[in-house]
């Protein structure tokens, strides 16, 4: 069956891979999964064709035959249920693995995305300068405990899985600011993530649809 996703036509990020259909991407590559992408300009994203697929008016959304699907969390656990290869066979390891999936998108996303929305959003706000340290010091307090539980593995919990899939995009927003330095092991953890040959194909393909534009 066919899988088809949808993403930017015309990514703000100029294909450095930060838009959220690169989870997808990255997780089909992994488990070898073919797929088709629709591009969608902003106005369309808006659209009640697009809102009846993703109610918010967001990408990416997944369709796969008569399944729509929407939030990369979801789209991702589907994936990774469906196919070998993104979560351990062991009952109690693929539900760790399952919880690092929800950590990455529920406690270490939100303040990274705070902190980047306060940049574009507030940035012309007089108590923006004073509101950024705050902010910072929430990131550091996510960094500084995944860092710590990650020590000196490869991964976050044995072989690789759709927790550090879903992790590593969420660091790698902050790959052009200088919170990851304090944190010694995370920006290798990313660098081991982005040397896999999934990625590589999953972020060329993201970046062949900027480059076709540019
Ligand atoms: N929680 C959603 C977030 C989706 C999201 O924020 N998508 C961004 C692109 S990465 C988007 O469509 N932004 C445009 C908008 O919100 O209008 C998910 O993980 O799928």
């Amino acid at each position: 069956m066919t899988i088809t996703i949808t993403a930017f036509e015309s990514s703000p990020d100029r294909g450095r891979g930060q838009a959220r259909d690169m989870r997808v991407r990255w997780a089909l590559e992994e488990v070898g999964q073919p797929y088709e992408v629709r591009l969608l300009s902003f106005a369309a994203m808006k659209e009640p064709a697009h809102i009846a697929l993703q109610p918010f008016g967001q990408i990416p959304t997944y369709e796969e035959g008569d399944l729509a699907l929407f939030e990369t969390g979801a789209i991702v656990l589907h994936i990774a249920g469906r196919h070998a290869g993104l979560l351990p066979e062991d009952a109690n390891a693929r539900a760790r693995a399952i919880a690092w999936m929800f950590a990455a998108l529920n406690t270490v996303e939100p303040p990274i995305v705070e902190r980047e929305a306060a940049g574009y959003a507030e940035g012309d706000k007089p108590w923006h300068r004073e509101r950024m340290p705050m902010l910072d010091s929430r990131v550091h307090a996510r960094l500084e405990a995944l860092s710590r539980r990650l020590g000196a593995g490869e991964w976050l919990d044995g072989a690789f899985s759709a927790g550090d899939l879903l992790m590593v995009t969420v660091l790698r927003r902050l790959e052009r600011t200088d919170l990851l330095d304090a944190h010694a092991n995370l920006r290798p953890y990313i660098a081991r993530a982005e040397a896999r040959p999934a990625y590589r194909r999953a972020f060329d393909a993201q970046h062949a649809v900027f480059a076709r534009r540019a």
